[in-house]
């Protein structure tokens, strides 16, 4: 295959993957691979934790410590992890509905906690694993398997919900702006806190196909023209951000209090 960071951290003896033609998954995986690389992180020193779903086939692939837990649950054990081992970097790998439906809960309570986990949500609008049901973050009047007639749900902004329940770091991009994605997940794993990386993807075969969206290229080019990174909004008058979608770092607030050295405190505290 000729590429060193592949072959590096990925398994190749797992290859190739499950994935289908055209899915984004994979490029959102290469960008937190080439960002551990350039954090030069010890690979033994590093946890990969996901739930259940297409994006939590990620673990896998992934040449490092990794749990494939259970749907919804991947922040629970992962907190675990990161509880008992706090000199880990442990990344939780997790889908739109694995997050924000049945691991809704998790997910706020550990931002508010701030521990030092970084959750990357493998957002591609659907239950893509099951068939295409409608997740929290399927855009209203959207198909789905559940939704036929359309989605009549609001619909959840990951990051914005992720910094709101206390998420120190919570940024945003999508695998057309795959350099961009990149430095997020390296951002995002080397602040101390609880950061979340919302990676908006495609899944041509249940999102796309039920809702015209064209082919897996077109998904793809689609997501350059409707996201605008959050500093160049700022400075567009809003007829020119109509209908757009904000992408950047929304939030970074350093030197807050981390969890596992809260708890730390305390152990050291009746030690003495
Ligand atoms: C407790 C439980 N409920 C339901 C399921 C079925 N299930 C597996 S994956 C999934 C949805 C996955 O959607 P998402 O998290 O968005 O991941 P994607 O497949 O889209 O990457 C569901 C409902 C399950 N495995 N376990
Ligand atoms: S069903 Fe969708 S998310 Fe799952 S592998 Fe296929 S394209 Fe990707
Ligand atoms: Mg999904």
């Amino acid at each position: 295959m000729n590429n060193p960071v592949i072959e590096k951290y990925l398994r190749m003896d797992k290859l190739p993957h499950i994935w289908c033609p055209g899915c984004g998954n994979g490029i959102i995986m290469l960008a937190l691979a080439k960002a551990i690389d350039k954090l030069g992180l010890d690979k033994d020193k590093v946890c990969v934790v996901s739930g259940i779903g297409c994006s939590s086939r990620a673990p896998g692939y992934l040449d490092f410590n990794t749990l494939h837990t259970t749907h919804g649950r991947a922040l629970a054990f992962a907190t675990g992890v990161k509880l008992a081992n706090p000199e880990l970097e442990v990344i939780v790998i997790s889908g739109d509905g694995d997050a924000s439906a049945i691991g809704g809960n998790h997910l706020i309570h550990a931002a508010r906690r701030n521990i030092g986990i970084t959750t990357i949500v493998f957002n591609n609008n659907i239950y893509g694993m099951t068939g295409g049901q409608y997740s929290p973050t399927t855009p209203e009047g959207e198909l789905g398997t559940t939704a036929p007639h359309g989605n009549i749900d609001p619909s959840f902004d990951i990051a914005m919900l992720a910094a709101a329940a206390g998420a120190t770091y919570s940024a945003r991009s999508t695998v057309y702006h795959g350099k961009q994605l990149e430095t997020i997940i390296e951002k995002a794993i080397a602040h101390k806190g609880f950061s979340m990386v919302e990676a908006i993807t495609t899944c041509p075969t249940y999102y796309g196909r039920k809702n015209k969206k064209g082919s897996a290229a077109d998904m793809i080019k689609y997501l350059k023209d409707a996201f605008i990174d959050v500093k160049v909004a700022e400075k567009l008058p809003e007829e020119k951000k109509a209908g757009k979608f904000l992408m950047g770092e929304f939030k970074n607030v350093e030197n807050a209090v981390e969890y596992t050295d809260a708890y730390q405190t305390i152990i050291d505290r009746y030690k003495k």
